[in-house]
């Protein structure tokens, strides 16, 4: 009897303190670093949650796919990508281009990816590098989307932390691509690019760091370009058409060959065979649950867009961390979730609505309503 008191009490009192020591309101849990990760924590805002420091002596295949093919990338690349050129030594990834003939392509290389190994949405990503100089090659660390939850390419996006062509060595290559902004449409990518003369003789330390509506790269801690979502500016569309970035992404390493930019000054054969090398890949997220304390800002200025029908933004609220999303009413009444300050009424008979929005961070911390908008559509 004595016993199962005591053990009652023991378990009331854990439960107590499970309650008090996590009051958030959605319960988040602190982030725990990823052991094999070399730096585990930036400050006390970033963790680091998945990583490959490229230490063994082959490719960590838990980590990353091995792509396979000839397809060229969509951009009538000369490479068949294969296992064999793909290398990890000395503490690092090598990837391997040749001149060599194999199933119709006269060179071969090598291309990785993490999709379902190693997927996140908003974070930092670095990682160190150095790419190949000389006419034809065309290096890059890039992300794409998991799900193509806005379509296939380009509407669900594509981010390009680093690119680089052989034939313009001390230029390194930042881009963005969207339904709206991408190479192959008439308004192009939107790209950023910068001076580095140690592009192709030394290792480099390239940072992306993602938040919701922001994106900013650098490289040696100086920054590339930042890509922002400004509703302002793109009142002709929704804002998935100009910023898919608000769903899961993975990591692609490639060395391609020739192609629609690499080959744009041919290809000089005698380069070869040339690798790009990558030292480690680290993904860091901001340890939330520990560092946000306040609720966002109440979003204000809610207006019409001029150019896209029943459809509304707004400034996007402040928070001491990151605004996750916005709740949108109709009459009172919940209407939707919308991750970024833009939202279209594709349910809405034609009439006059009461608009009001809350913004909620990712513990779940709820600002307070908007004031009333008056929509008619
Ligand atoms: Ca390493
Ligand atoms: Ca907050």
């Amino acid at each position: 009897m004595k016993k199962q008191l005591i053990f009652m009490m023991v378990l009331i009192l854990s439960f107590l303190i499970t309650s008090c020591g996590n009051s958030l309101p959605n319960n988040l849990e602190p982030l725990k670093a990823y052991e094999n990760c070399e730096i585990k924590t930036l400050s006390e805002d970033y963790v680091c949650v998945w990583a490959d420091e490229f230490n063994g002596s082959e490719l960590d295949i838990t980590k990353w796919n091995i792509e396979v093919n000839g397809y060229g990338g969509g951009n009538q690349e000369l490479q068949y990508y294969k296992e064999d050129n793909i290398f990890v030594r000395e503490g690092k990834l090598e990837i391997e281009g040749r001149k060599e003939y194999f199933s119709g392509k006269s060179y071969t290389s090598g291309r990785i990816n993490s999709k379902y190994k190693g997927d996140f949405r908003y974070g930092r990503v670095e990682f160190s590098a150095k790419v190949p100089t000389g006419n034809g090659t065309w290096s890059a660390v890039w992300l794409l989307p998991t799900m193509n939850s806005y379509g296939g390419w380009p509407n669900s996006g594509e981010i390009d932390i680093l690119e680089h062509v052989g034939y313009d060595p001390n230029r390194v290559f930042s881009s963005t691509h969207t339904k709206k902004f991408n190479h192959l449409g008439d308004k192009g990518s939107l790209t950023f690019s910068k001076t580095l003369y140690e592009a192709t003789t030394d290792f480099n330390n390239y940072v992306f760091e993602w938040e919701p509506g922001n994106m900013k790269m650098y490289v040696n801690e100086s920054k590339i370009g930042e890509f922002n979502y400004v509703p302002a500016y793109n009142q002709d569309v929704e804002y998935k058409d100009v910023y898919p970035f608000d769903q899961m992404f993975h990591i692609i390493i490639n060395l391609a060959i020739g192609g629609v930019w690499g080959g744009v000054q041919g290809i000089n054969d005698e380069i070869f065979p040339t690798s790009m090398y990558v030292d480690y890949v680290r993904v860091y997220q901001k340890n939330i649950a520990n560092i946000d304390k306040t609720a966002p800002s109440k979003p204000e200025k809610i207006r019409k867009m001029t150019s896209l029908s029943r459809s509304i933004f707004w400034n996007p609220s402040e928070d001491d961390v990151m605004v996750e999303k916005y709740a949108v009413y109709v009459d009172g009444d919940f209407y939707k979730y919308t991750n970024l300050n833009q939202i279209r009424f594709n349910s809405l008979f034609p009439g006059e609505y009461e608009i009001t929005i809350e913004a909620i961070d990712f513990t779940g911390r709820v600002s307070s309503k908007s004031d009333k908008f008056i929509l008619l559509i």
